[in-house]
């Protein structure tokens, strides 16, 4: 599923119960990374660097470096960042937040401008409250 990171991409959480993914641990990002590597048949092998990647929830939009949970304003207190990112290249222009697909860097997170179309994740809560998702 692809969608802009915005209020549409919200709403379409919200219409199935969920909200865009929030990720507080190695576990949900394994859980998550897991499920990428299957919807995309991924080995550590090359694939199409034009495809694209996953929003989740995180930004520093408010404040340039400053990383929170959109739906919470909390701060991350799990990150997974790509080296080199976040980018001090032009930060400013990148204030949300995803996880690639990138060849050697699957699971791994990156910050891309906030309008990319992009792929995005759901997270629901179990009953139980254990990590779950819906990756479109
Ligand atoms: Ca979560
Ligand atoms: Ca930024
Ligand atoms: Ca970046």
């Amino acid at each position: 599923m692809h969608g802009y990171l915005s209020e549409l991409t919200k709403n379409f959480c919200r219409a199935h119960n969920s909200r865009l993914a929030s990720v507080e641990s190695s576990a949900e990002n394994d859980f998550l990374t897991d499920i990428i590597r299957l919807k995309n048949g991924l080995t550590n092998r090359r694939y199409r660097s034009n495809d694209n990647d996953y929003w989740i929830d995180g930004t520093d939009e408010i404040i340039e470096g400053e990383w929170v949970w959109a739906e919470t304003g909390k701060p991350l207190t799990y990150t997974n960042w790509v080296p080199g990112t976040p980018d001090l290249h032009k930060p400013r222009d990148e204030n949300c937040l995803e996880i690639v697909k990138w060849t050697d860097h699957v699971g791994q997170w990156n910050d891309d401008h906030c309008i990319d179309t992009s792929h995005f994740i759901c997270e629901m809560e179990y009953p139980a409250g254990g990590p779950g998702g819906i990756v479109g």
